[in-house]
């Protein structure tokens, strides 16, 4: 057993006032909004490879973190690293975390050993699941960070990583079935192209396609019962992804038949690079019907960077969580910290408070939407803008038809205000 954090007690509510730094102001797990506690809506996860894989580089620099488990090449640091992270999912009181393979053991010289180190650890990680009670919210493979996956995973123009990449998805969703994990997300980093000039598109989509078909198809064989989830993100590692945006995604999914069979992981920075908001893209998964799971971050606006921060924007996080709430919640999905400490912030309590402040904005964004949701002055005005809808049979008519009655009755239809205004002063009234 770790003591990495060491002396930092459990994290508390101790409400919005009082100046503890290590203690929350607004999370209240067990507080009851909109019929259940808030712990049950939120469903907050920590991210394993930010907080206890990354070493802190950039790509001007190198390792500023120095942690008791590096190097990270043995399991017997992989068990240590371990230790402390299910030590701060206790400090937090975090009810879940997510990991990748390549986070949580060493690369080992062959596929074999890499799965034999994986499932070590997942047994590992299971006897401490059983011990704390903290949950499995999703597991991932890694398929960008190795070199042999530099040319892409699925859509590699070499059957032979095609085939170390399905292998690879198949022991992490073993893997994640076996720790009860409720979701499985596949994040396509390395799917996309950094040139057209020695890309083919077509082939590589359709090959993509078919890799998830396959997924889908063990997942159902082996009766994983979690969600099935793919994370959008327009370039970056590559210069374009396939999943680029939900919309994107949606298509990709309706193309293949399997718009019913996967739904989408949503991340703030993500929708950022895309050129969205976070709210659109989470308005757009709830309207389609295929919303997921979310990536919690935020980038930062100057550099346009996808920096993974943790959020502290609680006006946009609240708009964020309307969303959710518009579309019936999170359901199996999560608040995952997709999210990294600045590389200057080395402490071990600046890993806690990053949670704390992070959790603390999502939960007051929360409660802020939660408010607006049960006032309803949004939605009644969101109704009434189109209320001429609610008698029109117009959608089922033909042109002709629809134009002969403009005629008749000598339409002229008179513009209204949107009220934009009006309607962002009424949002920060909650906030
Ligand atoms: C990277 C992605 C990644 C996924 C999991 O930008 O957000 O962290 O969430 O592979
Ligand atoms: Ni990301
Ligand atoms: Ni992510």
């Amino acid at each position: 057993m770790t003591s990495f954090f060491d002396g930092i007690a459990p994290i508390r509510y101790e409400g919005p006032q009082g100046d503890n730094d290590f203690a929350y102001r607004h999370y209240n797990p067990e507080e009851v909004i909109l019929g259940k506690p808030m712990k049950e809506h939120l469903r907050f996860a920590v991210a394993y490879w930010h907080s206890f894989a990354w070493e802190g580089n950039d790509p001007f620099g190198g390792q500023t973190l120095i942690r008791p488990w590096q190097p990270q090449d043995s399991m017997e640091r992989a068990k240590l690293k371990a230790d402390a992270a299910f030590e701060l999912f206790g400090i937090l009181d975090a009810p879940y975390f997510c990991f990748h393979d390549a986070d949580v053991r060493p690369e080992g010289d062959s596929f074999a050993e890499n799965h034999a180190r994986l499932d070590e650890i997942t047994d590992y990680f299971g006897q401490k699941m059983e011990e704390t009670g903290t949950g499995l919210l999703w597991g991932t493979a890694n398929l960008f960070s190795h070199r042999r996956f530099m040319s892409g995973a699925a859509t590699n123009p070499d059957p032979d990583v095609y085939a170390y990449a399905a292998a690879t998805v198949k022991s992490c969703l073993d893997a994640t079935q076996r720790l009860g994990g409720e979701n499985y997300v596949m994040w396509g980093g390395r799917e996309g192209y950094e040139t057209l000039l020695n890309t083919d598109l077509a082939r590589e989509r359709e090959q993509a396609g078919r890799f998830l078909c396959q997924v889908v198809e063990y997942a159902r064989k082996i009766g994983f019962e979690g969600q099935l989830l793919i994370e959008p993100k327009p370039q970056e590692p590559t210069k374009h992804q396939y999943d680029y945006d939900v919309a994107t995604v949606y298509g990709f999914l309706k193309d293949f038949g399997l718009e019913n069979e996967v739904r989408v992981n949503i991340e703030c920075g993500h929708a950022v690079l895309a050129g969205h908001s976070f709210e659109h893209e989470l308005a757009l998964a709830g309207a389609l019907g295929i919303l997921g799971s979310i990536d919690m971050n935020r980038n930062d606006y100057q550099s346009g960077w996808d920096t993974d921060q943790f959020p502290n924007n609680v006006p946009e996080v609240a708009l964020a969580y309307y969303e959710i709430l518009r579309a019936g919640g999170l359901g199996r999905g999560g608040t995952n910290f997709d999210a990294k400490l600045r590389r200057q912030s080395i402490d071990p309590a600046d890993l806690v408070l990053a949670h704390v402040g992070g959790m603390d904005t999502c939960a007051a964004g929360f409660k802020a939407a939660a408010r607006m949701l049960e006032d309803g002055e949004l939605e009644e005005a969101r109704q009434a803008r189109y209320a001429g809808w609610d008698s029109s049979d117009l959608l089922g008519q033909d042109l002709e038809a629809i134009a002969q009655r403009v005629i008749e009755q000598d339409l002229d239809p008179q513009p209204r205000s949107g009220r934009q205004e009006r309607l962002e002063n009424l949002v920060n009234r909650y906030l």
